[in-house]
């Protein structure tokens, strides 16, 4: 009974998240890497001339909400940011990895994502 209940509510919090109907193909991206567990994407609003974002398919709404069972799936994300980057040659040159968690750090979607940016020079301290 609290099993299925606890679904029915994870249902209604996934229900208008816009990136898990990205993971679910119910509206389009461009995707350039996905796995089981993994998406990315290109960012609807590029802010420098590679922006990709990298998501877990599973709903979490953000680095608050991350547990001891992600650990592994963080790391994943990681490793496949990381081989984008070499497929799509700005390893060298270099890259950022952006998470904004929050109101006040910026996040607008509310399903943890990893911001892939390169193709110019980033500053510090980000605005
Ligand atoms: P953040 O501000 O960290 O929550 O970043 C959310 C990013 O998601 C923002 O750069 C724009 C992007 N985005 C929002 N909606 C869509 C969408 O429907 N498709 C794609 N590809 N990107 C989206």
């Amino acid at each position: 009974m609290l099993t299925v209940e606890l679904y029915n509510l994870k249902e209604v919090l996934d229900l208008d998240c816009i990136f898990c109907k990205i993971a679910k193909k119910e509206i389009p991206a461009e995707i350039v890497y996905e796995d089981d567990k993994i998406i990315a994407f290109k960012d609807v609003n590029p802010a420098s001339p590679t922006h990709i974002l990298f998501i877990p398919k599973e709903h979490i709404e953000s680095v608050n909400f991350l547990n001891e069972e992600h650990k592994h799936l963080i790391g994943e994300i990681f490793l496949r940011i990381k081989e984008v980057a070499k497929e799509m040659n700005i390893d060298e040159d270099g890259y950022r990895i952006v998470n904004n968690c929050g109101e006040l750090g910026g996040q607008t979607v509310n399903h943890l994502h990893f911001h892939l940016l390169a193709g110019r020079q980033m500053q510090w301290p980000p605005g």
